[in-house]
């Protein structure tokens, strides 16, 4: 590897979401957001069911689940004592987002819930106690499901009002101490999962035994529009209450290593369609407008959403200062097949020069170089600072009989990205940090489970919601200590490991 070229300030750290950590899902005001709703986001159907009288949608928790994101890992009490094992790693930055439905546990009230914010405080000033940098989510799958419930969530347009009501209070209530704010997580996945991701329910639906596929492509399009009117309209807020702070868009760009299967021109320019799904998202909320090339599918799929006066404006003014992104793997196009994809980014094809894989049952194909590819793409896109704020793998393990984890293979993935990262830096991009994500063990977005652990420290919960809760540092844990002190330099992994 070249000599290191990471600047000094570089934010080296680990992210996390309050979903799939705090639990406490019901605690001191909090009501259901709608991952509270599903098993995992890749869930086939929400735990919710239509009230006809009531003409509103509600829970439907299935006894015989374990709805493990309820109580995750008990984040919510045991932060302090977490906050100051990770911060022996050394971490100059922390990512979680605040849980939208403790501020405003429906959503649509006028006043915030004090204990809500009042949680947030403590949390924000560890973080800060511990010297790690607050990165903050607004929203990380989180909108509050009464939103959906009654009013069909960001298809409907008064969602707008009601989350720059929650922005702004959370800005006002941190000033000062958050630089580095999201608005939405993973907003590009809307399309693929608009329940989770984009927040969006048919309301009233057609078919409410099917709630999910009752979601159109204009209804999507139309929600869509909504939050890139509010990313803007939040990012007006922030400047105006706190002028130092900087607001980011938020992507799963895994999709962007998308590689055409063949030189066949149509896989060529397939390809380049199938990344412009994603580039869509980033393209409004850091340029500032519509694209041409979706004007051409509104036209031809009749899926316009409706475009208020002066929205154009908002988002041409205010675009995002950074761009901070999740990448896991890559995958490759071909006319002939349907692109799938989950929680780590797209699915098409087999890439027979990749020969490394996530552990099994997930097997996400291992691809340094594709996150080069995309940071330096991006770059000539946007030519705006990068932040990496989800690079991780999940395996299945468990302590040996002397009681320690010796997760080489994490310790090999993190060196590669780290890498990968380091080319791109010396190709010319600017790049704001690097988190880990999963610093601790949390549960599994796609599936909800625990096995599936990303940790440098891992957490005795079990896919059955057994276990202890009790904390335990991994084999990992000193070598991203290791290579934080010397930022990026020593990348040797130890030979215990
Ligand atoms: C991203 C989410 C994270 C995280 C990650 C890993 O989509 O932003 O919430 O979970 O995926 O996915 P998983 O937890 O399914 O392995």
């Amino acid at each position: 590897m070249s000599e290191s070229s990471f600047p000094k300030n570089f934010l080296w750290g680990g992210a996390i979401a309050a979903n799939q950590a705090e639990g406490a899902w019901l605690e001191d005001g909090k009501l259901a957001n709608v991952t509270d709703t599903v098993i995992g986001i890749r869930s086939e159907y929400p735990s919710i069911k239509w009230n006809e009288e009531k003409n509103l949608w509600e829970l439907n928790l299935d006894k015989d689940k374990a709805y493990l994101s309820h109580e995750a890992i008990d984040f919510y009490h045991r932060f302090e004592s977490d906050l100051k094992l990770m911060s022996g790693m050394g971490l100059k930055a922390f990512r979680t987002s605040i849980s939208w439905a403790r501020i405003f546990p429906r959503g649509d009230e006028s006043e915030p819930n004090e204990k809500g914010l009042a949680f947030y405080d403590q949390l924000i000033d560890t973080i800060i106690k511990y010297d790690m940098e607050p990165v903050i989510t607004l929203s990380h799958y989180e909108t509050p499901f009464t939103l959906l419930a009654e009013y069909g969530g960001w298809t409907n347009r008064k969602l707008i009002n009601f989350f720059i009501n929650y922005a702004k209070t959370v800005f006002k209530r941190y000033q000062g101490k958050v630089k580095y704010w999201m608005t939405f997580n993973e907003i590009n996945n809307a399309f693929q999962n608009p329940y989770v991701a984009g927040g969006m329910l048919p309301y009233p639906p057609k078919h409410p035994e099917d709630p999910i596929n009752d979601i159109s492509e204009s209804d999507i399009y139309q929600g869509c529009h909504h939050m890139f009117v509010a990313d803007a309209l939040a990012t007006k807020e922030l400047k105006a209450i706190d002028p130092n702070a900087q607001m980011g868009v938020m992507c799963s760009f895994s999709p962007l290593a998308t590689y055409p299967n063949n030189p066949d021109p149509e896989n060529i320019f397939g390809t380049l369609q199938f990344k412009r799904n994603s580039f869509f998202f980033s393209d409004v909320m850091c340029r500032g407008y519509y694209p041409g090339y979706v004007k051409r599918i509104w036209k031809e799929h009749g899926s316009k959403p409706d475009i208020k006066e002066g929205d154009l404006d908002l988002l041409k003014n205010y675009t995002s200062d950074y761009i901070a992104f999740s990448y896991y793997r890559s995958t490759v196009y071909d006319k002939n097949t349907e692109m799938g994809g989950d929680t780590g980014g797209a699915e098409g094809i087999e890439n027979p020069y990749l020969v490394e894989k996530s552990p099994e049952p997930w097997n996400w194909p291992i691809d340094p170089k594709g996150l080069r590819y995309i940071m330096n793409e991006l770059t000539d896109r946007y030519e705006l600072p990068l932040f990496i704020v989800e690079n991780g793998l999940g395996i299945d393990e468990q302590p040996n009989e002397d009681g320690e984890i010796n997760d080489v293979e994490r310790c090999r993935y993190l060196k590669m990205h780290i890498e990968a990262m380091n080319e791109a830096i010396q190709d010319g991009c600017e790049v704001i940090g690097y988190l880990w994500w999963g610093p601790i063990d949390i549960v599994s977005a796609g599936t909800g489970e625990m096995k599936k652990r990303y940790g440098f420290i891992y957490v005795d919960r079990h896919n059955d919601g057994s276990g202890s809760l009790e904390r335990l540092k991994k084999n990992s844990f000193d070598y991203y200590k290791q290579i934080i002190q010397s930022n990026g330099d020593n990348l040797e992994i130890p030979l215990n490991e």
